[in-house]
């Protein structure tokens, strides 16, 4: 581990003598929402988050990244729900593969690394807002070695957004996307976190699949999980969306969280989840967009009725 330490700070090192051409990019997006919850629930209007996007080049081969979040609601996944959400320096001195460090989204799941702008649901589905895919810091490289295929590998510390270690072990974790025909990619990944002081061993592997032909578009998740405990968890989701006209979508999904699989009627209790959401997408100017989602979770009178407006800069 020392060695590879080594390694990473020489690499920053070397990036920090190419300093030449500086560029600066500035974009971002807000989302207010007014929500309805049925049984009692909330009934207000949110800030659900303000995301400031700062990137460009600071060298012909290096470019950066730092992303800047405020909201209201809190950020989906483990760790310290600081403002910062990216901030990574990408190296480009290998050809054909990209050398990423710092804080960067974890390469596991399909949902996380889209822009939440661009997502076609409000809410992420469990596997993100469990924390199976969220941000860490540490080193990736990635690449795509053919046209089809993509390709993540990260050694990352394990705890999450904006947190420091608390111990000497390093998680792995992996992608492989192959795009079958134009219309159909396939995902695999893997997330493994070694034996630490405190904590056995835990793993989780995805599958990914999403097809698009014409305005339709079907895609899903099934993320797998093995917990420090030995508990078996699963969570997936079904989703299907149908633009209607370039501005109107249709949006339909099925999101299940299985908190134990070898237990069975516990999709109801506080750690399970099983969620219909029916939506619609009005995108009415380039940069502004309506969405609308009716939420129905498992049980009784918990619907909640969301509209989120979103305007990106
Ligand atoms: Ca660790």
């Amino acid at each position: 581990m020392k060695k590879f330490f080594a390694i990473f700070f020489a690499t920053l090192f070397i990036a920090g003598f190419c300093f030449s051409q500086t560029t600066v990019n500035v974009n971002g997006f807000g989302q207010v929402q007014a929500l309805i919850e049925q049984g009692g629930g909330n009934q207000d209007f949110r800030v659900n988050r303000i995301r400031l996007n700062i990137f460009g080049d600071v060298a012909e081969k290096v470019s950066y990244r730092i992303q800047l979040e405020e909201g209201s609601l809190t950020y989906p996944g483990p760790g310290n729900r600081d403002n910062l959400v990216d901030f990574y320096a990408d190296l480009k001195y290998i050809k054909g593969a990209t050398i990423r460090v710092g804080q960067f989204v974890q390469p596991i799941g399909m949902e996380l690394p889209l822009s939440p702008y661009a997502l076609e649901t409000i809410n992420y589905s469990s596997i993100v807002s469990k924390g199976y895919s969220t941000r860490d810091r540490g080193v990736m490289i990635f690449g795509s070695p053919t046209e089809n295929i993509d390709y993540q590998l990260a050694l990352i510390n394990g705890e999450g957004l904006n947190t420091n270690d608390t111990n000497e072990q390093k998680d792995w974790v992996g992608k492989v996307k192959v795009k079958i025909i134009p219309e159909l990619s396939l995902a695999l990944s893997h997330y493994y976190q070694p034996e630490t002081p405190t904590a056995k061993k835990m793993t989780s592997t995805g599958a990914e699949l999403d097809l698009k032909v014409n305005n339709l578009r079907f895609c899903g998740e099934y993320m797998m999980g093995k917990q420090t405990g030995g508990v078996k968890t699963a969570d997936y989701y079904l989703h299907l969306s149908y633009k209607v006209t370039p501005e109107w979508q249709l949006v339909l999904r099925y999101n299940v969280s299985d908190p134990n699989t070898k237990t069975s009627g516990d999709l109801g209790t506080a750690g399970g989840e099983e969620t219909t959401t029916i939506g619609v997408n009005y995108d009415f100017e380039k940069n502004a967009r309506l969405q609308i989602n009716y939420v129905i979770p498992r049980g009784k009178d918990n619907n909640k009725l969301i509209a989120q407006l979103g305007v990106k800069f």
